[in-house]
């Protein structure tokens, strides 16, 4: 009895999950911040959703339209929100990191256009050399105007 239900689990799973091993990063919603003219700093956000089972590390990302991009944090401290640079971000196997408005984001730096409707060319790099390519839109936020 033990086993037969046993072997109809993996049986079930291995038809739900066919070459789960190394499924890579699903990115979920990306957008970036329409930026008021004249700011030439703009920052990023999405999903990263791991459908893998090992670990993926987002240790970058570039755009040929900003001279620079940066992984960023915002925390409190003395009442006041402050950003820091991250060297990298891990996003562990099945689950979800949000990059959002508060939180982690991307900061591309002397962004050529951050209008809303344009869409913006971004490369994630994660460890070992993997990489993502996006076409991330520009978006007007909901209220607010932090990063
Ligand atoms: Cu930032």
């Amino acid at each position: 009895m033990f086993r037969s239900v046993m072997f109809a689990c993996t049986l079930l799973l291995s038809a739900c999950t066919p070459g789960s091993a190394d499924d890579g990063i699903a990115v979920l919603e990306p957008w970036i911040r329409e930026t008021p003219p004249g700011r030439t700093v703009a920052a990023g956000y999405m999903q990263l959703r791991n459908d893998g089972n090992e670990s993926r590390v987002l240790v970058g990302a570039r755009s040929p339209e900003a001279s620079r991009m940066e992984l960023h944090s915002m925390r409190h401290e003395d009442g006041m929100m402050r950003m820091r640079q991250e060297e990298s971000i891990v996003i562990k196997g099945g689950a979800t990191v949000a990059l959002e408005p508060g939180g982690l984001h991307l900061m591309l730096f002397d962004i050529e256009t951050a209008a809303a409707g344009h869409r913006v060319p971004v490369v994630l790099e994660f460890e070992d050399g993997w990489e993502i390519e996006l076409s991330v839109p520009v978006r007007r936020a909901n209220g607010g105007h932090q990063h």
